[in-house]
């Protein structure tokens, strides 16, 4: 018996050969979409034997059956969701049949008809009024059929049976949900006579001479290409690639995506095409477009929209290509399949570096990063051609991209035959873009050597070419002489990552180090219609990986997360340094790569305790790309900011020709002369009136509605400290048994001590709290100033999460304004995008709703603050040294305990945590742990705070 065909590792059958694809819009050929609503029926046996009844407009294509009432979505990262037995799939095989009727447009006459499929997850057989037409696979991959000669004189019946699981899964293991269904659109093209069967205009820039030259290829009966920009009309030639020189033209670049637009004409179609002149080249060891060395700042980007999935709006598409770019990304990498094509003109349009993966993964056959299990298919002769066909079938598609410079063609899938044809084969097919894989470590096909996650250290010996010799010689020869790019690093799960900077520094300092794709864009929870961000087990699967679907720079809502902002700052390609900015200049640095400042403005403001004092526009000075200079302060902003009772600071804002925001920084010139509060000084009023314990406890509670006094050491774990993590530290801190520590607090003649214990251990935390009364002013009550110290008997653990205190409030406090780092949440080795100034937050703000709970929101580097209340009070603190803050509606058992973020409710209790130190955050939920010089050891903490009654803003 010859086996099913869900089950043949075939190629699609039937199918036209792969040719470029060309948006609607984009010919005056007909189309006629056939999305939208199609008669659906549903089973659970390939063989269809358990279909009932069709259900009329029961269904929405593009889209997934399991987010439309039909079977339930799978998270699994590197596990296949069934036992391995290539090419064999379960016999309960989730399968849906869409049926749907159209009639073909009027005016469709002469020439042929195409049925295209963009999109069909995983494997389907299709059927058009009683005829099969053949079966497709390659889920992300888009397969053509020729229905001319089926179509009859009445209305047409289109029947197409998806099946969950082929032979196909096993080469489609990537690190998603398992989603099924006609995903992408279906179009009938009509293709009249003398149309265009394919073409591909290879636009090539020669840097020396500034002239470009197009290599096009056409399949079509005497077609006419025009440029009138260029001045340009040329006659093509079926079957020969003909050279066309364009004359001196302007490049197209990441920074400068100057596109060309004309038209490519036949007798019987005009298509719009656009032309992107680029050079890409490995030149001494270094990748360049146009002949300039090129930096990726770039992000791996998975198609995904909480509610529907893999199937992406072309609104999505722009919104996120859109954020990427205000956000300092110039590159992307589609991990880990070809994207909707759509996607790649808006990259061409806004300048985006791609990498176009092609639709392969095999990582449940890895055994590790080295070795795979001889059953991997990439292995195995019968893949080769289905595989060969993939790249093939991606390539033609998406040749026309300018934006695309790298061909990949998967991801983790280990080396092996199918691979290397793959490789072998877009190298002779295209010459004229670069190859890059991580997967096979001898680098042998590509042109780019890539890793993942590779610890800082590491990369720096990369960078020094100072790497492990590869076993075989002559493949680690080639491999030395390559360029290298972090395909994945900064795994951007939860809180952090933390790191970035690090890599930049090393990107900056080693020209063979050309940058990364942070993982990844986008957290990839599904959101059931309610708002609730569901991830893996959430859908009552047994086998699945939880969170790790929830790994983005922006929240499943693509609200940014904090980690956006510390993106745009770390990448931005303009960097100021204000370190000598007392001095009367700021240091400038031009990281562009072909740009010059003279499009950009900076924008300066002079401030006293956070209120502007003086600002002032200018134009910033041409300085070439790469170059650095020093600018000189305007006068005003100096004078404006002379030494006087407030913390004075200067703050530049980057700003682009269309106004837009590419970096900001600020720094502190001055502090107050007679700054009351000196960290190493003593109490203002010390001596004179040290209160009780017992009427500091008072004074706390009338002046600040302090409910109690907590100690902390442990912080909620963050993803990059829990168990699954490359470093588990939270695993090591609870049986350090930081997370159960037993206060005892004693009230003293001289304060507050309190003494924090784990269970069963000899070491203690002792925090110590003095405070005298402040004298009232101007009929307002007085206040209170506190000496705080932390320090440590016995035999600590040797890394903390933080060490300070949580105070739990009575009143519900809704706003904090302060004066120290912001907009966003800052820990040590993040919170880059943050400047120092005055900033405002109300409650909400104030948390970062991340998926999985955890420690979140702290404000850092805050030297003064309020707090308001609901009720109408406010209290001010004033700080000897800079602290961090987090004020929050639950205790930190609360977001310790809480899976999901809308287990936890806002009520009224307030929970304040005054951080005095606080360890990293690193990337270690896949990845290098923190950093040394970011670990927090048992340190003794002080810090002085002066808290008197605030005055209320008054709201309308
Ligand atoms: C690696 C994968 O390439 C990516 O798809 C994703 O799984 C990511 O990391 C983690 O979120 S897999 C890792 C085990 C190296």
């Amino acid at each position: 018996m010859s086996a099913p065909y869900w089950e043949a590792t075939l190629v699609p059958t039937g199918v036209e050969p792969p040719r470029s694809w060309v948006a609607v819009d984009d010919t005056d050929a007909g189309a006629l979409s056939l999305d939208g609503r199609w008669d659906f029926r549903y089973g659970r046996r390939a063989d269809g034997s358990d279909l009932g009844d069709f259900v009329p407009d029961a269904i929405t294509v593009p889209g997934h059956w399991q987010l439309q009432g039909h079977g339930q979505p799978q998270y699994t990262n590197v596990r296949y969701p069934f036992a391995l037995n290539s090419p064999h799939v379960p016999e309960d095989n989730p399968t849906g049949e869409y049926r749907r009727s159209f009639a073909v447009p009027a005016g469709w006459d002469g020439g042929r008809v195409l049925l295209r499929f963009d999109g069909v997850d995983s494997c389907a057989r299709i059927t058009l009024n009683g005829h099969e037409l053949g079966v497709s696979t390659g889920s992300r991959l888009p397969v053509e059929f020729d229905v001319t000669d089926l179509l009859s004189d009445g209305g047409q019946e289109l029947v197409v049976r998806v099946h969950q699981w082929s032979a196909g899964t096993y080469v489609e293991d990537q690190d998603m949900w398992w989603l099924s269904g006609i995903f992408r659109s279906v179009t009938l093209l009509h293709r009249p006579a003398d149309s265009i069967r394919d073409f591909w205009l290879n636009a090539d820039f020669e840097p020396a001479t500034g002239l470009g030259t197009v290599t096009a290829e056409v399949d079509a009966p005497a077609a006419v290409l025009s440029f009138p920009e260029l001045g340009l009309e040329a006659e093509l030639t079926a079957g020969t690639a003909s050279s066309i020189d364009c004359g001196p033209v302007e490049p197209w670049s990441a920074e400068r995506p100057r596109l060309y637009t004309g038209v490519l004409r036949t007798a019987g179609e005009s298509i719009t095409v656009r032309l992107g002149f680029r050079r890409v080249r490995v030149e001494q060891g270094q990748i360049t477009v146009n002949g300039n060395p090129v930096l990726f700042r770039g992000v791996n980007r998975h198609e995904w929209d909480a509610r529907t999935g893999r199937a992406v709006s072309a609104a999505v598409m722009a919104t996120d290509v859109e954020l990427m770019k205000a956000n300092n990304f110039n590159a992307v990498r589609t991990a880990h399949y070809p994207p909707h094509p759509h996607f790649l003109g808006l990259c061409d349009a806004a300048g985006l570096y791609v990498i176009d993966e092609c639709d392969l993964e095999t990582h449940g056959y890895l055994i590790d990063e080295f070795t795979s299990t001889p059953e991997n298919p990439v292995l195995q002769p019968e893949w080769v051609e289905p595989l060969r066909q993939r790249m093939q079938r991606m390539v033609e598609r998406d040749k026309n991209h300018p934006s695309i410079i790298l061909w990949s063609p998967g991801n983790e899938s280990g080396a092996g035959p199918a691979v290397d044809a793959m490789l072998e084969w877009v190298g002779r097919r295209d010459p004229s873009r670069l190859r890059i894989y991580e997967g096979d470590k001898s680098s042998r096909h590509v042109d780019v050597y890539s890793l993942m996650y590779t610890p800082h250290e590491k990369v720096r010996a990369l960078g020094e070419y100072r790497e492990e010799p590869h076993a075989d010689a002559a493949a680690d020869e080639h491999r030395r002489t390559l360029p290298f790019v972090l395909v994945e690093y900064v795994h951007a799960m939860g809180l952090g990552p933390g790191g970035l900077s690090e890599y930049d520094e090393l990107f900056a300092t080693y020209p063979r180090l050309q940058g990364g794709f942070v993982w990844e864009w986008i957290d990839m929870c599904i959101d059931p219609g309610d708002g609730r961000w569901l991830y893996g087990g959430d859908f009552g699967e047994e086998l699945h990986d939880g969170n790790f679907v929830a790994d983005g720079l922006l929240l499943p809502d693509r609200t940014p997360s904090p980690a956006l902002a510390d993106v745009k700052a770390v990448f931005s390609p303009i960097r100021v340094d204000l370190a000598n900015v007392k001095d009367g200049s700021i240091g400038v640095h031009n990281r562009h790569e072909v740009l010059d400042l003279a499009e950009f403005t900076i924008a300066w403001r002079a401030e006293l305790d956070g209120e502007c004092v003086f600002q002032v526009q200018e134009q910033l000075p041409p300085l070439p790309a790469g170059e650095s200079m020093e600018l000189a302060v305007p006068a005003g902003v100096l004078a404006a900011v002379a030494p006087g009772p407030a913390i004075a600071s200067v703050h530049v804002r980057i700003l682009s020709g269309a106004g837009l925001e590419v970096t900001r920084n600020a720094a502190i010139v001055a502090r107050p002369a007679d700054h009351a509060l000196a960290a190493d000084g003593a109490l203002a009023t010390a001596g004179s009136a040290l209160l009780s314990g017992a009427e500091l406890e008072r004074g706390l509670e009338s002046l600040w509605g302090v409910h109690s006094l907590s100690p902390r050491l442990w912080r909620a774990p963050i993803d990059n400290d829990r168990s699954f993590s490359w470093q588990p530290r939270d695993d090591f801190w609870r049986k350090a048994g930081l997370d159960q520590l037993t206060h005892r607090h004693e009230n003293g003649p001289e304060g507050i001590t309190i003494h924090s214990t784990p269970p069963g251990l000899e070491w203690s935390l002792v925090t110590r709290i003095a405070g005298t009364p402040l004298p009232a002013t101007g009929g307002a009550t007085g206040g209170l100033e506190l000496d705080i110290t932390q320090d440590f008997t016995g035999e600590p653990p040797e890394h903390l999460p933080q060490i300070g205190l949580d105070v739990a409030l009575v009143d519900d406090y809704c706003q904090l304004d302060w004066l120290g780092l912001g907009p966003g949440e800052g820990y040590p080795d993040t919170g880059q995008g943050n400047t120092f100034g005055r900033h405002q937050a109300g409650l909400q703000q104030l948390t970062t709703p991340y998926v999985y709970p955890q420690e979140n929101g702290a404000r850092a580097g805050v030297e003064w603050a309020r707090m308001s209340s609901a009720q109408g009070r406010a209290v001010e603190l004033r700080a000897s040294r800079p602290v961090s803050l987090a004020l929050r509606p639950w205790s930190t058992e609360e977001l310790a305990q809480a899976t999901h973020g809308f287990e936890l409710e806002v009520g009224t209790d307030r929970h304040l945590s005054l951080i005095l130190a606080s360890s990293g955050v690193g990337t270690a939920s896949c990845g290098p742990g923190i950093l040394d010089h970011y670990a927090l050891g048992a340190v003794k903490q002080q810090v002085r705070l002066q808290l008197s009654p605030g005055r209320q803003d008054v709201t309308a």
